[in-house]
């Protein structure tokens, strides 16, 4: 049967290695679209149609679309997930999916994302140097947004709900290792939260973070 869902992605992107992290594990029946940012094909007319915001992940199935990723996963995970474990349905679990999935926006994204925009982006763009005093403005914030992170949402356990993976792990991991390839120095603490997702992900985690390993390298 010809699949519904469609994930309009690239790898290079925190927010889409979140979303295609998730189909691989539920094996959800999805069809991979490549979309590539550093060809501007985010702004091409014909993607334009699908999410008018010009922005990567948009997921698409039947006539429903969606431009979050946060949202996107909810939705994937709610309608292709047998197990029920990534989203779950007990309320009192889901609600601290939610609480992370609400609270990483305004600090791993902004924080992680802003670390990764302005040291290596900005300038490999405009070819200008480092402007270091938002590249430490970013640094410094992510050690507050590590230390609320270990302290409040690990609080001791291996993932977010507790002793299982849920998409709120998948948007941290996703959004941590940004930085870290960027060069900066996370916590011992996160980084062995990522080994931990890592190790229970599989194969597919490395796999999904070989095009931004690659584009640093090139
Ligand atoms: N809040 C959105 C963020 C989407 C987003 O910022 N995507 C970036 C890649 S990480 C993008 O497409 N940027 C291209 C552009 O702005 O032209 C989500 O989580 O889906």
């Amino acid at each position: 049967m010809a699949s519904s869902l469609h994930i309009y992605v690239d790898y290079l992107s925190q927010p889409c290695r979140s979303v295609g992290m998730l189909c691989r594990a539920i094996n959800a029946p999805y069809k991979e679209h490549i979309t590539k940012l550093l060809k501007g094909e985010q702004k091409a007319p014909e993607f334009l149609t699908i999410n008018p915001l010009g922005k990567v992940p948009s997921v698409k199935d039947g006539n429903t679309v969606i431009n979050e990723s946060c949202s996107a996963m909810r939705y994937i995970a709610t309608k292709y997930d047998t197990s029920g474990k990534w989203y779950p349905n007990d309320l009192d679990i889901r609600v601290k999916v939610d609480e992370y999935l609400d609270w990483q926006h305004a600090n791993t994204r902004r924080h992680g994302a802003g670390y990764f925009y302005n040291k290596i982006i900005a300038p490999m763009r405009t070819k200008q140097p480092i402007n270091m005093s938002v590249v430490n403005e970013h640094e410094k914030e992510l050690a507050r947004v590590e230390k609320e992170f270990v302290e409040y949402f690990l609080a001791s356990k291996p993932f977010i709900v507790g002793d299982h993976l849920t998409i709120a792990d998948l948007a941290a991991a996703a959004e941590f290792e940004q930085p870290l390839i960027g060069g900066y120095d996370l916590s011992q603490a996160v980084r062995d939260y990522l080994k931990t997702v890592k190790a229970e992900m599989g194969p597919v985690y490395d796999d999904l973070l070989k095009d931004i390993k690659s584009m640093l390298k090139a």
